[in-house]
């Protein structure tokens, strides 16, 4: 270990963003979920690009390994150190400024520590929809959101981050600044460098901005939860409203019994609208740019023909911003039921449409034949064939000893049937640490091989995030 490393890191940053301090650095060290501490040599808290690419140089000659972090949200440990003590992080919460809003270009240009939630009300400010969505925008920022390819509740019209990505700026493993900061639709001009750094999860390069696209902020939205008794007849109401409404159709959420259950035991004040406990809840957003009578008579519409093919057997329309919110909340919340509940097994999963049924009924016979009394949490965004088909342990069984004994093999059980029925292991979580062996095992072996060359050929010292996504 070089000793002067602190010094040097003290040469570039102003000592009050070097966090060495036991207590200082704890926040920094476990994951949102509470389920990976690390340990680190020191947080480092940069202000900007420059001083990034410095300390990445400074690392890569003393061969010290790197963790990017921006809000900690994470849910597979990418953004956690490993237990050495060895390793420092650089957490990109100070870099947190809007450097361009281009009301023609329909872009946003910001730094990676840019939150979420703060960049859909600038955007808002001006008259624009950033339309990335998801449970954790109050702390999560555009450079973990970029690094993961997260997806959200949006991605069925406006696609996932890399949908919404145009330019990228980022400091290399040897300390290079790249600048990549063009707000072009179209850039054919040899292998797509931005593409290959958004999802790779901190392992090739450390994001510090990038340009993002805008969309006309819609004027009209509505939103309806409705009762499906099966998967088959939701998938064809999905069909249905693509059909009816296509681009207005902004979300659809699946919900089942037992994931709102959970929800009902936690937060007692979210009910569910609908009568009778349904099999599956689904909620439903159309938005545009038209009235708003304009929407809700297509929803009327499409809702009346959905009851006459018998695809669902109730429906709740809100009547006001404050009742869709509180619907929206309560498909938000059954990740917050889950971790008052215990440290459940996830898996976050797509499947084709026209497998999910299949997928669902195998895997649920085969969880409750394998494991008598497990639980699972079955919801997500459907509308994407994305579930996060969640497994917790029987009733009254601790969490810990379930998930020692359990974990692995239902891991493989639910993985198996991913791959039976042509689909991936991780649909916008990521991969992180705990789906390492899993991309392993399920990748294949010639995308897996592809991939490392990739991280030897950009990273050949692995001081990028080791150990994440895939070993070398
Ligand atoms: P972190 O957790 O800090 O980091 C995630 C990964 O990115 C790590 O590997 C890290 O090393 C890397 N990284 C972070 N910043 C950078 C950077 N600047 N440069 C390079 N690498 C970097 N995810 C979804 O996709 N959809 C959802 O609907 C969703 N809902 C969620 C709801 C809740 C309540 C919570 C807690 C999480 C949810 N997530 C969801 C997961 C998580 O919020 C996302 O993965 C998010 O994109 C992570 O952003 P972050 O800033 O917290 O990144
Ligand atoms: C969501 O869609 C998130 O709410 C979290 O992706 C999923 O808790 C989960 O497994
Ligand atoms: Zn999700």
């Amino acid at each position: 270990m070089n000793p002067n490393l602190i010094a040097e890191f003290e040469a570039i940053l102003n000592g009050k963003y070097i966090l060495t301090d036991e207590e200082a650095k704890a926040p920094y060290l476990t994951d949102w979920r509470k389920r990976y501490t690390g340990k680190a040599l020191a947080v480092l808290l940069p202000a900007n690009t420059s001083e990034v690419a410095a300390i990445v140089k400074v690392c890569a000659a003393s061969n010290i390994a790197i963790i990017p972090q921006g809000g900690h949200t994470g849910f597979c440990g990418g953004a956690t150190p490993d237990s050495s003590g060895k390793q420092i992080i650089i957490n990109l919460k100070r870099m947190n400024q809007v450097r361009e809003l281009d009301v023609a270009n329909q872009t946003i240009s910001l730094e990676a520590g840019c939150i979420l939630q703060s960049i859909q009300e600038k955007a808002a400010e001006q008259g624009f929809l950033f339309p990335l969505s998801l449970g954790a925008e109050g702390s999560c920022m555009i450079g973990g959101n970029l690094a993961t390819n997260a997806g959200g509740t949006n991605v069925l019209r406006y696609g996932n981050t890399r949908d919404l990505c145009l330019g990228l700026e980022l400091v290399t493993a040897q300390g290079e600044i790249w600048n990549g900061m063009k707000g072009l639709r179209k850039d054919n001009t040899g292998y797509d460098l931005r593409d290959l750094f958004i999802g790779s999860e901190g392992t090739l390069g450390i994001i510090t901005a990038a340009v993002m696209k805008l969309y006309p902020l819609p004027i009209s939205q509505w939103t309806t939860l409705v009762a499906t008794q099966d998967i088959g007849s939701t998938i064809s109401l999905l069909n249905l409203f693509q059909k009816r409404a296509t681009s207005l159709l902004t979300g659809f959420e699946m919900m089942t019994k037992e994931s709102l259950a959970l929800n009902q035991k936690h937060f007692p004040h979210m009910a569910n609208p609908l009568k009778g406990n349904p099999p599956y809840t689904i909620l439903i957003e159309l938005s545009d740019h038209e009235s708003e009578a304009h929407v809700k008579l297509l929803l009327e519409t499409i809702l009346e023909e959905a009851f006459d093919a018998r695809l669902i057997s109730d429906a709740v329309i809100a009547s006001n911003l404050s009742q869709a919110n509180s619907f929206w909340h309560m498909r938000e919340h059954i990740t917050l039921a889950q971790a008052e509940e215990g440290a459940n097994l996830k898996h976050d999963i797509t499947i084709p449409l026209s497998a999910l049924d299949s997928f669902i009924t195998e895997t649920d016979r085969l969880i409750q034949t394998q494991y008598p009394g497990a639980r699972i949490i079955n919801f997500g965004h459907l509308g994407d064939g994305n579930l996060h088909y969640n497994i917790a342990p029987p009733p009254g069984i601790d969490f810990k000893a379930f998930n020692l004994v359990n974990e692995k093999p239902i891991h493989e059980l639910v993985y198996k049937e991913v791959e039976r029925c042509k689909g991936s292991i991780s649909a916008e979580h990521g991969v992180g640490q705990l789906k390492l062996e899993g991309l392993r095992a399920h990748k294949g072996e010639v995308a897996h091989d592809l991939m490392k060359a990739i991280k030897k050929a950009l990273d050949p010292q692995n001081i990028l995030n080791p150990h994440k996504v895939i070993s070398i």
